[in-house]
């Protein structure tokens, strides 16, 4: 039982040992693709294949007869033959390497071929030794980044993306479910909170066979280890390194549980210390009137909302349990409406083949429809890097042509024609402002020189905020989640320069981001910034926007903050206001 991020790693992984090897590229691509392809789906392989076998699975673009056994082999093994074959080619370090942002196949093999560098150690060594710097394909700015990638990869260490987390958690409870001995079910911990970077799982169950369920959890085919097996908690190492923690309890305490176990521990510690001023002990088994020594009646336990209700709150949603004031709020009634998935009309960045989509205009504009959106920014990029094409001075009359065709081919949604421009080294824009002004929308970010310090890179992007025009900044940080370290500035003073000049900020969606983060969203709002919450897609099937939404609602984030919730019309008038 795997899901479809996992199997999409092995296909990912698949495909960079092939490049390593240095096989033929079009194996490398089918692998890639169909990695990419697994990552979007919105139904899990398993169910696919349970619903329709193996011809359902050859229906997925990108999935031919090859790929389609391999898909069933993982799903019922949990394991798949040829990339154990594969992997014993090589040394296993060579798989972290390759992993580091900054690395990548081509790189590792040369590293391995010439410099006999087979693992992290060796090569953080290498970095450090000057040897590179003359070195073609190398020099200063590569070492450097390598050595940030290496860094940030053992600050990471040990936590997981909240797709991949969720993904597993859900499958987890699935297969509980399918023992029928649950009377309640739910995910809890940072899962259930929506953080962006999860530690482990933790999933509580109310049962009257205790013994059983921790039995089930135990034996599942996903567990490599298990690292405790009592009456009541067990845990166990999966298959795919996540750890992962089961309470059995009783129904009538569930809702004491799974406020606890659910957190986070600072939110529960502000929440007990509103129960002592209450008179009130508050522990996973329920509200007692009285002190720890000396316990009197039961108050709550039952649900959350008893549990809350026991101390004057309304319920509080598991995304703002951060001890972020969201006490307070509840107090003062102030509690945020938080944006639903449902409340997004329109998507202001995605990208066609014109630059590095995999689509084009027309099939981007026609999914966006399919996915009910109202409006969509084809946003494509205006780059210096060569390998995006894109939109130049010789070509804007081609894009501009291109785009009015996707207008008419696909009635129904309307269609921006938008840019990403590169914010370059000194904070000016990669496009003249000749081109610019023939665009309906201009997202600016940044995708090189992440390097600088402090103050050069405040002043770089608080230039393109102050651009006349530019509309939206975004994936502000260019983070890349658990990969990629935040580019370090003052986000106070850029932020403060966005309210001034009315730009927006963007929450990028894409599970590689998630950029802006939960804190970084809310201190936006307070500020009065309008945010975008965006998909940019490169394939319609990345036309999601789920964990931008998770993000949005653990920074506070209402329908009204939110741009792309508009209705066209009264986004047209923020437009051109
Ligand atoms: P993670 O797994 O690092 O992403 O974060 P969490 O929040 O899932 O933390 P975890 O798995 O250690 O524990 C799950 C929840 O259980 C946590 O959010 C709050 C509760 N909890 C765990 N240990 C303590 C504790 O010592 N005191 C209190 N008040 N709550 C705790
Ligand atoms: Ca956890
Ligand atoms: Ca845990
Ligand atoms: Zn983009």
């Amino acid at each position: 039982m795997l899901t479809n991020p996992e199997i999409a790693a092995v296909f990912e992984r698949i495909g960079k040992i092939l490049d390593l090897r240095g096989e033929n590229v079009f194996r490398v691509r089918a692998y890639q693709r169909a990695a990419q392809v697994i990552e979007s789906l919105s139904e899990e392989l398993k169910s696919i294949h349970e619903r329709g076998g193996r011809d359902a699975l050859l229906e997925i673009p990108g999935i031919g007869q090859d790929l389609a056994d391999k898909i069933i082999e993982m799903l019922a093994t949990g394991k798949l033959k040829y990339i154990a074959e594969l992997q014993k080619t090589m040394p296993k370090g060579l798989f972290d390497i390759m992993e580091i942002s900054g690395m990548g196949p081509k790189k590792t093999k040369m590293l391995w071929e010439k410099y006999d560098i087979k693992n992290i150690a060796e090569l953080e060594k290498l970095m450090k030794s000057g040897k590179l710097l003359k070195v073609k394909g190398w020099g200063e700015k590569s070492v450097e980044n390598v050595l940030t990638g290496i860094a940030a990869k053992r600050a990471h260490s040990g936590r997981t993306s909240l797709p991949t987390g969720l993904a597993v958690a859900e499958m987890l409870k699935e297969e509980l479910l399918k023992t029928g001995l649950c009377d309640k079910i739910e995910i809890a911990g940072s899962v259930r909170r929506r953080k962006d970077t999860i530690g482990d799982l933790d999933i509580l169950v109310a049962s009257k066979k205790p013994e059983k369920v921790m039995k089930a959890f135990c034996t599942q085919k996903d567990v490599a280890q298990i690292l405790a097996q009592g009456e009541t908690k067990s845990s166990v190492r999966l298959k795919n390194g996540l750890q992962a923690d089961l309470r059995v309890l009783d129904i009538n305490v569930f809702g004491a549980a799974l406020h606890y176990f659910t957190g986070s521990k600072e939110h529960n510690v502000h929440i007990r210390q509103l129960g002592i001023k209450h008179g009130l002990t508050i522990s996973e088994y329920g509200v007692y009137k009285g002190t720890a020594e000396k316990k009197g009646k039961l108050m709550a336990s039952k649900t959350e909302e008893d549990i809350y209700r026991a101390v004057g709150l309304p319920f509080i949603e598991p995304e703002l349990r951060e001890d972020k004031w969201e006490v307070e709020a509840a107090q003062k009634k102030m509690l945020p409406d938080l944006i639903t998935l449902s409340d997004l009309r329109g998507d202001l960045h995605l990208h066609s083949n014109f630059s590095d989509g995999a689509a084009t205009m027309i099939e981007m504009a026609q999914a966006a429809k399919n996915a009910g959106l109202e409006y969509i920014a084809i946003t494509d990029h205006g780059s210096p890097m060569g390998m995006v094409y894109g939109i130049k001075e010789k070509n804007i009359k081609e894009y501009l042509k291109k785009i009015d065709e996707a207008r008419k081919a696909v009635p129904g949604i309307h269609i921006l024609a938008g840019t990403e421009v590169d914010i370059l080294e000194d904070g000016s824009l990669y496009l003249s402002d000749k081109i610019l002004k023939q665009l309906d929308w201009v997202v600016a970010s940044i995708h090189g020189h992440f390097k600088m310090t402090h103050a050069a890179m405040t002043k770089r992007i608080i230039r393109a905020i102050e651009h006349p025009l530019v509309n939206v900044i975004a994936h502000p940080t260019a983070r890349l989640l658990l990969k990629r370290d935040p580019i370090e500035y003052d986000m106070e003073a850029v932020l403060k320069a966005a309210s001034k000049n009315n730009v927006a900020m963007e929450i990028n969606a894409s599970i590689e981001r998630l950029d802006l983060n939960d804190l970084h969203a809310k201190r936006a709002k307070e500020l009065g910034i309008m945010l975008t919450i965006d998909s940019d897609a490169h394939h319609p099937r990345d036309l999601s926007y789920r964990f931008g939404i998770t993000q949005a609602r653990r920074g506070w984030i209402e329908k009204g903050d939110v741009l792309n919730t508009k209705s066209w019309k009264e986004f047209e008038k923020w437009r051109n206001a």
